[in-house]
């Protein structure tokens, strides 16, 4: 049998996941009651839910051909379902169904073209002793550093809501120790940032207390940046963004204080902001730099799509920056988007967006 194009079926699954995963529900708590266990009467929805999230990285992983990224996923899904009594076992149960549902549903072809991707996820399911240690170190905070003792103190107060401990700590950091504001925001706030994700993900931190910290760093990000020195204008403008789909906004945000700290007048869009929005802004503001940002592999398509539109709709040469997490577990990733330039860190972005226009470094 012939496999259909990696492309297609990509578009497939993501068109339908919603109804691939209410089928692949239904028939895993059918076949498999015990799967219910740990949901109660919210089975369906909460399995569905999941499903459909991972149909929707499984496309993106089909799309840039790469089984290895669903393996990952699959990882971190394990990691996240293990920390709240759901077992792994009944993640491969899961799969499994929606690999039966695909193979039914797709057209002729396709369940051979994802066949690999299926096969990845059972590799990184499979063999699993424990998944909560695997995949949530690599954003633990580094407590043997000074940079390290001084997020987890800032996390603590920022946790307890304390606002003003949390402030504190952060400030007498900044009186005392010689460190820039540039290097507190990116050392020590954004790394708590990456703790809470980790606690969270670990089922010991709940949405509402990660809401209550992200808040409060936010806000110390900015009073921190509005005292740092600024350069003079550089005569560009940089339109940056979260695209449709991704509701993380702390990064990309920061990316763009650090621009304006270098000169550039900088035009921050915000989270989850439609492609067409983004190229209206790129016009209206006349970008010559469009900073993009990624945080789940299911959000490189639309970031391909933002790009493609602003490549077709914009008669002037703006070049593109992209970065985030979407990008950051395979190197090469972000060419596939049609992006002119990647970064790993805001710092590096900086310096990027800057090579890209070909703008000497501020004095
Ligand atoms: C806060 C938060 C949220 C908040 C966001 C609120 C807000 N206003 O931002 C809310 C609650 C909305 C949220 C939702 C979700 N989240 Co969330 N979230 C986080 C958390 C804890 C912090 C994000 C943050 O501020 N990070 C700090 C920034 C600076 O780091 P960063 O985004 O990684 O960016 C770095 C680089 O990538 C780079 N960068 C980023 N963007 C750009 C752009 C350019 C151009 C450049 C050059 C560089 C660059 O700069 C940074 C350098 O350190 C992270 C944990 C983490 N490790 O980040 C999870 C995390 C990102 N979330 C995660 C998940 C799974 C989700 C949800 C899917 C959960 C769910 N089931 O609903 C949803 C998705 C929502 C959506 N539609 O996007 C996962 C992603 C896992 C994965 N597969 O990679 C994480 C990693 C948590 C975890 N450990 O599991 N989340």
């Amino acid at each position: 049998m012939e496999s259909l194009s990696h492309d297609l079926v990509a578009e497939l699954i993501q068109g339908s996941s919603s109804g691939f995963a209410a089928l692949a529900s239904s028939r895993l708590i059918e076949r498999h009651p015990a799967v219910t266990q740990v949901y109660g009467s919210s089975a369906f929805s909460s399995w569905r839910f999941s499903l459909e999230s991972w149909l929707l990285e499984l496309a993106a992983a089909v799309r840039d051909e790469l089984p290895a990224l669903l393996g990952s996923h699959c990882e971190w899904m394990a990691t996240t379902f293990e920390a709240r009594g759901v077992k792994t076992r009944h993640l491969e149960l899961a799969i499994a169904c929606l690999g039966e549902v695909l193979g039914e549903e797709l057209p002729p072809g396709g369940a051979e073209s994802i066949a690999p991707f299926f096969e990845a996820a059972q590799v990184a399911l499979k063999g699993r002793s424990s998944a909560l240690e695997c995949s949530t170190s690599a954003d633990a905070i580094d407590v043997t550093t000074a940079g390290g003792k001084l997020a987890t103190s800032f996390l603590r107060a920022a946790l307890e809501s304390d606002r003003a401990a949390a402030r504190q700590l952060i400030q007498e950091a900044l009186a005392k120790n010689g460190q820039s504001s540039q290097q507190l925001v990116t050392d020590v706030l954004l790394a708590a940032q990456r703790e809470l994700g980790r606690l969270w993900q670990r089922d010991e931190v709940s949405i509402a207390e990660e809401h209550v910290v992200t808040e409060i760093t936010r806000d110390l990000i900015r009073e921190l940046l509005r005292t740092e020195a600024r350069s003079p204008t550089n005569g560009h403008t940089v339109v940056a963004a979260s695209v449709d789909g991704d509701g993380h906004d702390l990064g990309i945000r920061t990316l763009a204080d650090l621009f304006e700290l270098e000169g550039w007048r900088t035009v921050y869009v915000g989270t989850d902001v439609p492609r067409d929005e983004i190229v209206r802004a790129v016009e209206i503001y006349q970008a010559h730099l469009v900073a993009l940002s990624g945080s789940l592999s299911q959000h490189r398509e639309m970031i391909a799509q933002t790009i493609a539109t602003i490549r077709s709709q914009v008669d002037r040469t703006v070049k593109v920056l992209v970065g985030g997490r979407a990008f950051d577990r395979e190197g090469e990733l972000w060419r596939r988007v049609g992006a002119d330039g990647y970064a790993r860190t805001l710092r590096a972005g900086v310096v990027k967006g800057r090579e890209l226009l070909g703008i000497p470094e501020a004095p």
